[in-house]
């Protein structure tokens, strides 16, 4: 490899690259059982990941029929903290609803 050097007429690069890299997201998955009530599971989607209880209700029974559902995307912060919030709402009611967040 040739050094560039200084002058000699060879174009030097002189800015860095400065392309923003998006932050990775994450998608939350609900996960069904045979214990958590249904209206608790809406109530969820409604207050911690503000879906409309006509779309709350559709996730739910997703989840319900296919085992698990997608219920946000969000970047790895955000995602771990409605994660954790699930988990300790339904501890709190006694439920052993389950929430994981995957790499989108
Ligand atoms: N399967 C539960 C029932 O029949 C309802 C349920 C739905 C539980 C979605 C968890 O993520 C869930 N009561």
């Amino acid at each position: 490899m040739s050094d560039p050097g200084v002058g000699g007429g060879e174009q030097v690069k002189e800015r860095v690259r400065v392309e923003k890299k998006e932050p990775p997201l994450f998608k939350v998955f609900l996960l069904n059982d045979d214990y958590t009530t249904m209206e608790f599971v809406v109530q969820v989607l409604e207050e911690i990941f503000q879906k409309s209880p006509a779309e709350a209700y559709q996730i739910m029974m997703h989840v319900h029929v296919n085992g698990r559902g997608l219920a946000g995307i969000y970047p790895w912060e955000v995602a771990e903290t409605k994660v954790d919030a699930v988990i300790a709402s339904a501890r709190a009611a006694g439920f052993p609803l389950k929430a994981v967040a995957e790499e989108a």
